[in-house]
């Protein structure tokens, strides 16, 4: 018997311990990092340094205060002395600042642009996905590349780690000119750089990680074959293009991601197709829409007999749908209409077309009469849906969380639920990124037998941030108002807090009604269910190492923060509370806050997963 090989260290991991070790070589005592997962190779990184005493780790959740900390430890520091040969030349200390991709990256502009001009080193060190999903419309991905300007002195994109040989030494070579640049080392000018760096999966070290499969990230499913070069057909000239779609028609999933519109639910119950939907698709639910669906692709029986996917919108949500579309024996068809760049992260899309005819939605085009063909494909999945909505409802029944949300199983599920139960088609929901959504993803429409009398949901996709989001939810139900309609929103406490801000209203502004729901398990829960997860169950101190970078507890009072801005705060302890602050008639802003317990998350996830799977199996 051979004894197993131990786990390599990902080319990220090896890249971000250089990066850090070399920051601490080159005088740089302070580290802002703000919380993410594109960023983890360097939040272990620092949480591994600054565990050994080599440097003081601050950890805040927004980036735009994480910029301005940072730029003060700067100023604060006064200058180091550093010996070029003769006499010490005092010149001023770097403090570094680390962000995830996205949104993440333009909060630190306003510190950026003061540190321009004030002339304070400040090291930006900013994860980006790597090239090969930039511009694919894979989550949490914009053009970093520059995103300062002239604001910074030095700006350079590092390609994601590969393992080739030499690349660190190339890597610390690039950060050695980016440190001397915010140093002013060379011209005497001291100033802010932008140290961009790509990270391919995997993200985390080796162990104590190591007896976890490893799933890729969304939009990562490398394609191994592939259907070659992409089909991109033009619009035609006349109203209304007629693609032929690719693959077996009778087979066809329709994808509907964030912004597809009603058509991706009208296509997909005219062509007999099962429909995933995401919350903010604007498609949700009707006799096609399959429940649970991230948890119902994981069983192979039902998946493998899946020949052709059509997208509409762009799903971000989840890992099992960007596999699905990664899949190299299906045949992915992307409807995008309009300009700028199609989705196809997973790159594997077999065609791009601007828009399906008309008749492709209308049961008695041609079309639709060769829908039908597979009945038993249809009815497979429906079945598999019945299955699964029918554990998610278990789950979350009153019954389930009788004893209380801070102490139930899925409460989360279950708050998410209560919203989506007392909102009917008049109103909106606003809801925020993480967890969030994908626990309305879950739930929405078990309460709603029509797909008619589910509410519009809102949510910042584009790029998936955290920030604004209470600025989004109040910008949202102003606009609604105006319709006659009544607004809430749903986010973590995170989320909220990140743009607390967005709570000041001046006495002339005009009001709004909305109300807000906070779920408020004192962190970010959404880490748990990623790889990071493991760290947290696998030892007291991977517990810590993740509680510190990634959890981040704030311990933050809700109520008191509310009384500063002068908005109505309101603690439930049970759904019946929640269902009943929910349904009382909104004046002004008011926050709901639900405490629900964040510990046994990554455990909950994956058990309700598994049941969702035994189900469906049961069912085929
Ligand atoms: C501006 C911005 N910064 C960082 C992130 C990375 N991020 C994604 S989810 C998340 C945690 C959110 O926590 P919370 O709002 O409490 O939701 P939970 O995960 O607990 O459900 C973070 C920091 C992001 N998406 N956007
Ligand atoms: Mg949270």
């Amino acid at each position: 018997m051979t004894s197993p090989v131990p786990p390599s260290v990902p080319p990220s991991v090896t890249a971000a311990r250089a990066v850090v070790a070399d920051l601490v070589r080159q005088g740089v005592r302070d580290v802002v990092l703000a919380p993410g997962s594109r960023s983890a190779p360097l939040a272990y990184a620092l949480a591994e340094a600054a565990d050994a005493g080599r440097v003081t780790l601050h950890v805040r959740v927004d980036e735009r205060t994480a910029g301005f900390l940072a730029l003060g430890l700067s100023r604060g520091a006064g200058p180091d002395l550093v010996h070029a040969g003769g006499e010490p030349v005092e010149v001023p200390r770097p403090v570094a600042v680390v962000t995830t991709s996205g949104t993440a990256v333009a909060n630190l502009h306003p510190a950026v642009l003061e540190a321009h001009h004030a002339r304070v080193p400040l090291v930006v060190l900013a994860a980006d996905r790597p090239h090969e999903l930039r511009g694919t419309g894979a989550s949490q991905t914009t053009d970093q590349v520059g995103i300062f300007g002239t604001g910074v002195r030095y700006a350079v994109d590092v390609p994601a780690p590969d393992g080739r040989d030499g690349e660190v030494r190339d890597l610390l070579g690039t950060l050695g000119r980016a440190l001397a640049a915010a140093q002013g080392l060379r011209d005497g000018y001291p100033g802010p750089v932008h140290v961009n760096l790509g990270f391919r999966d995997p993200l985390h070290p080796p162990a104590p990680l190591a007896g976890l499969a490893e799933s890729p990230a969304p939009g990562e499913a490398a394609p191994t074959g592939g259907p070659g070069r992409t089909i991109v057909v033009p619009p035609a000239p006349g109203p209304g293009s007629d693609p032929a779609l690719p693959g077996d028609p009778a087979r066809t999933l329709v994808v509907a991601g964030d912004g597809a519109g009603p058509v991706a639910r009208a296509v997909a119950e005219a062509q007999g197709w099962p429909l995933l939907a995401e919350p903010s698709s604007g498609s949700c639910g009707g006799p096609n829409a399959v429940a649970a669906y991230r948890s119902v692709l994981g069983v192979d029986e039902l998946a493998r007999d899946v020949e052709h996917v059509v997208v509409l919108g762009r799903p971000t949500l989840s890992r099992p749908v960007q596999r699905l579309l990664g899949r190299t024996d299906v045949a992915v068809t992307v409807v995008a209409p309009g300009g700028g760049p199609w989705p196809d992260a997973a790159r594997n899309a077999a065609a791009v077309v601007p828009a399906l005819a008309d008749r492709w939605s209308s049961p008695t085009g041609s079309a639709g009469a060769r829908a039908g063909a597979d009945g038993d494909f249809l009815a497979r999945w429906q079945a598999a849906s019945r299955a699964a909505a029918g554990v998610v409802a278990a789950a979350t029944s009153d019954e389930a969380v009788a004893a209380g949300l801070l102490t139930a199983p899925h409460a989360a599920l279950a708050v998410a639920r209560a919203v989506a139960s007392v909102l009917g088609p008049d109103d909106l929901l606003v809801v925020g990124s993480s967890n969030p959504v994908r626990d309305l993803d879950l739930v929405l429409g078990l309460d709603h037998p029509q797909a008619g009398d589910l509410p519009d949901v809102l949510a910042n996709r584009g790029l998936a941030g955290i920030d604004g989001t209470v600025s989004t939810a109040t910008g949202a139900a102003h606009a609604a108002a105006r319709q006659g309609r009544r607004t809430r929103a749903l986010v973590g406490d995170l989320t909220f807090l990140h743009d607390a801000g967005g709570l000041l209203r001046g006495p002339s502004e005009p009001a709004v009604d909305l109300e807000i729901v906070v779920v408020n398990d004192d962190g970010g829960s959404i880490f748990a269910t990623l790889e990071h997860g493991e760290l947290a169950v696998s030892s007291a101190a991977g517990a810590a190492t993740f509680e510190r970078v990634f959890g981040t507890p704030h311990g933050a009072t809700l109520a008191n923060l509310c009384a500063g801005y002068g908005v109505d705060h309101q603690l439930v302890l049970d759904v019946g509370s929640l269902r009943h602050a929910l349904r009382a008639p909104t004046r002004g802003v008011q926050v709901i806050e639900v405490r629900v317990p964040r510990a046994d998350r990554l455990a909950e996830t994956r058990e309700l997963a598994a049941q969702v799977a035994a189900a469906v199996r049961e069912v085929l």
